[in-house]
């Protein structure tokens, strides 16, 4: 039997706010009902969206590369929490410090001036995009690609839209390109333009404004590149924008080649928000199903995917107690396996180094001011899937729901008829390329078990945790005989056994 946990050699008091306190009173008090019986029926001969071995993701601020030694090979124990992830991930390198990095392809080269565009403008209590700026070197893009050799994974790659020029963009893509090579899936520029309130004057900026600027871009970026691929427009919520870009590009004859469109989806935020409470979090999420039909016919028109490059629980750097505990698991299994139905081609969940997104929030992380113990003892940001806790990395409940539904990845979805009565549960079926069936069900239910009439399929790995608070996740394969129940807060995946 294998299980893992995420954590167990520090203990974290992580009751942060009153509204999570309150969360954690009413699950060690209600005692669970009896468990209901769900319906579940299989139709495999029904096959849904294939799920892309490399559809999970992680992302990263493109400031991590001004330190060269944290994407390197020699960052061993960074390399081995994402193996652990996937054999073949994507790692995206993007953020809001992407849009104040500058290129400094030798030891001379000086920090560019700011392009006449730019109108900077700074939010009260921010450092500006001037304090904020840093530097990306050849030796910092040579090692991502000895990290990336190391990993399994490959990248997409974010270059500064907000304060850069096309030729220095250029200037970079080519030797971005001519180092990461068949490791390169694309390049993304500039994040979230849609929230470009730092640098442009927000009254005269909308998507074909931002086009106006993204073409010259991605073109003289080609006219050296010529094998570039892009993604767009990465934009942090205004969907809308995916299908007046995808109209323009579809009426130009000599378009750069587009892998994919992107958007971001931060379930809630900041961590402050009276709406970031775990059962918030647990419900079902009618946003994310609106957004996969809008991603979907944007795409049609370009005959392309889509891939939501950044998210997580709650946008800036996350919340104590919300974003880094057992329910952030079930959330993330339940959306990764939303978005696959949908047919995203893959999905990158935000974290890194504390340091770095608050950089990219100009500064701090505002769930600092959530916590009343040791602010040491917890992930920064709080929403991490990986954490550097003192010379360690460490998994945190995010990342145990990616793990989950990682077992999806290759696999193609199969249709099925799922009633769970009144208890809050999900289900997804997928065929894997060796015939295996997986059936997954999240129970996201704070008081009901769920008993589940599956004939042939027996419970294979399940995704656990003391209480939806909990640090500590377990996930792993059991023994066959470890019935067919899915406890109240946790998830199984089942295997067909004839
Ligand atoms: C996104 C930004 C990213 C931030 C994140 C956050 O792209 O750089 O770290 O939000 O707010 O909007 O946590």
């Amino acid at each position: 039997m294998l299980l893992r946990m995420s954590r167990m050699d520090r203990r974290r008091f992580l009751v942060a706010s009153a509204a999570a306190a309150a969360t954690l009173k009413s699950f060690a008090q209600t005692p669970a009902a009896a468990p209901q019986t769900a319906k579940l029926t299989l139709h495999p001969d029904k096959p849904g969206h294939a799920i892309p071995a490399n559809f999970l993701g992680l992302s990263y601020e493109t400031q991590q590369l001004s330190e060269p030694s944290f994407f390197s090979p020699a960052n061993t124990g960074l390399i081995a929490q994402l193996r652990a992830l996937s054999p073949h991930g994507v790692l995206r390198i993007g953020g809001n410090t992407s849009d104040v990095g500058w290129w400094k392809p030798t030891p001379e080269s000086t920090k560019p001036p700011l392009p006449a565009n730019v109108v900077l403008q700074t939010p009260a209590g921010e450092k500006s995009p001037e304090e904020l700026a840093y530097a990306v070197t050849p030796e910092a893009v040579r090692n991502l690609r000895g990290f990336l050799d190391a990993t399994g994974w490959t990248c997409i790659y974010g270059i500064n839209l907000g304060t850069n020029t096309p030729e220095l963009a250029a200037d970079q893509a080519v030797f971005v390109a001519k180092t990461l090579g068949a490791k390169l899936e694309y390049f993304q520029l500039g994040n979230e333009p849609d929230g470009f309130r730092r640098f442009r004057d927000k009254t005269k900026w909308n998507a074909d404004t931002y086009l106006d600027e993204w073409l010259p871009m991605a073109n003289a970026i080609r006219a050296r590149v010529p094998e570039a691929r892009f993604a767009l427009p990465d934009v942090a919520g205004n969907i809308g924008w995916l299908a007046s870009i995808a109209d323009r590009l579809a009426t130009l004859t000599d378009s750069p080649r587009i892998a994919a469109l992107t958007h971001h989806y931060y379930f809630t935020g900041p961590p402050s928000n009276p709406k970031a409470t775990i059962a918030n979090l647990l419900q079902p999420d009618s946003k994310v199903l609106h957004n996969g039909q809008l991603a979907q016919a944007a795409a049609a028109k370009l005959h392309t995917g889509y891939r939501m490059t950044e998210g997580n629980t709650c946008y800036r750097g996350g919340k104590p107690g919300f974003s880094d505990v057992f329910a952030a698991s079930l959330w993330a299994a339940d959306y990764l396996l939303t978005l696959a139905t949908l047919g995203y081609s893959g999905v990158n969940l935000h974290g890194g180094e504390g340091k770095m997104v608050a950089n990219s929030l100009g500064g701090k992380l505002p769930g600092d001011e959530l916590v009343h113990d040791d602010p040491a003892s917890h992930p920064h940001p709080y929403y991490t899937p990986i954490a550097h806790i003192g010379s360690s990395y460490v998994a945190e409940p995010v990342s145990f729901g990616m793990r989950f539904a990682q077992q999806f990845a290759g696999a193609t979805l199969i249709d099925l008829d799922f009633d769970p009565g009144d208890v809050n549960a999900t289900a997804y079926a997928a065929k894997l390329p060796s015939g295996q069936i997986l059936v997954a069900v999240i129970n996201k239910d704070a008081t009901q078990d769920l008993d589940l009439t599956l004939p042939s399929y027996r419970i294979a790995y399940r995704l656990t945790a003391e209480s939806l608070t909990s640090t500590t996740v377990k996930f792993g394969a059991v023994a066959a005989s470890h019935g067919t129940t899915i406890p109240v807060a946790s998830a199984a995946i089942l295997h067909r056994t004839t």
